[in-house]
């Protein structure tokens, strides 16, 4: 889609340095444009972020919501407010229902940390210490109803070492998170990712069931 913007909508729940890289890597003449972020906790530091780079935000607290249902129709008519192509997952700790899922087939994204479909859900680096894993990481993938387990875009490896904690191995998965989720929204927004039927497309070509695979 060459001269078309792809408008962006991101939603968090905490620090954000995910929205900072996506943030950090739009160029004035690209093709992404973050025109909103929404989180679902009022102090949500990512907003903050937000706010310094003169991005619109806005705040849903799900606590005022009897119900996922209530709280999903309410963030779905917050969202299209803002007419997004694609709505980006970046630490957002709500799990979806299927009818906002289903909503933004094809233009929902999550960023997860850890390689997928290994260590769904919380808790992964812990978990993937704990099982004495070589490899940990993190994937890009579409959202589906299955939670995590939608088609993979991308995954970046990070070597386990014998001396990690938690901390430093967070600390190396996020390094790579700032640099794969940029650039999944870069094809996206170029049109050269998009959801086929059977999974996820780039330059019209099957992906692999990982995604793209980053080794370091
Ligand atoms: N929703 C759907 N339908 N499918 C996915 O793949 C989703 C999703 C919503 C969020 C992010 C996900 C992650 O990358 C994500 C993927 C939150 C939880 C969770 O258990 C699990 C996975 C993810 C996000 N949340 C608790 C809940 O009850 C709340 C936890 C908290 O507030 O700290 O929603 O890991
Ligand atoms: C990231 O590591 C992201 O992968 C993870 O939360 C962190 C958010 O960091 N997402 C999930 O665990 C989703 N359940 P950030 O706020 O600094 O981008």
């Amino acid at each position: 889609m060459p001269g078309k913007t792809c408008n962006v909508v991101v939603l968090l729940s905490g620090t954000g340095s995910n929205l900072q890289a996506l943030l950090d890597s739009c160029k004035p003449d690209g093709p992404v444009r973050i025109c909103a972020v929404i989180s679902n906790r009022a102090d949500a530091y990512g907003l903050e972020r937000a706010k310094a780079a003169g991005i619109a935000t806005a705040v849903l607290e799900h606590q005022g919501f009897t119900g996922r249902e209530a709280f999903d129709t309410a963030l779905m008519a917050l969202i299209d407010g803002f007419t997004p192509d694609l709505v980006v997952l970046a630490g957002f700790m709500r799990i979806l229902s299927g009818g906002f899922v289903r909503h933004y087939q094809g233009r929902l994204l999550n960023i997860h940390p850890s390689l997928l479909p290994k260590y769904k859900g919380l808790h992964t680096h812990q978990r993937a210490l704990e099982a004495g894993d070589g490899e940990h990481g993190c994937s890009v993938h579409f959202v589906t109803e299955e939670l995590d387990g939608g088609p993979l875009v991308v995954q970046a490896v990070v070597a386990v070492a014998a001396v990690d904690t938690v901390q430093s191995l967070a600390a190396r998965v996020h390094h790579q998170e700032h640099q794969i989720y940029p650039l999944a929204v870069r094809w996206f927004a170029e049109g050269r990712l998009r959801l086929g039927e059977h999974g996820a497309l780039l330059d019209g070509q099957p992906l692999a069931a990982s995604g793209h695979l980053i080794r370091p």
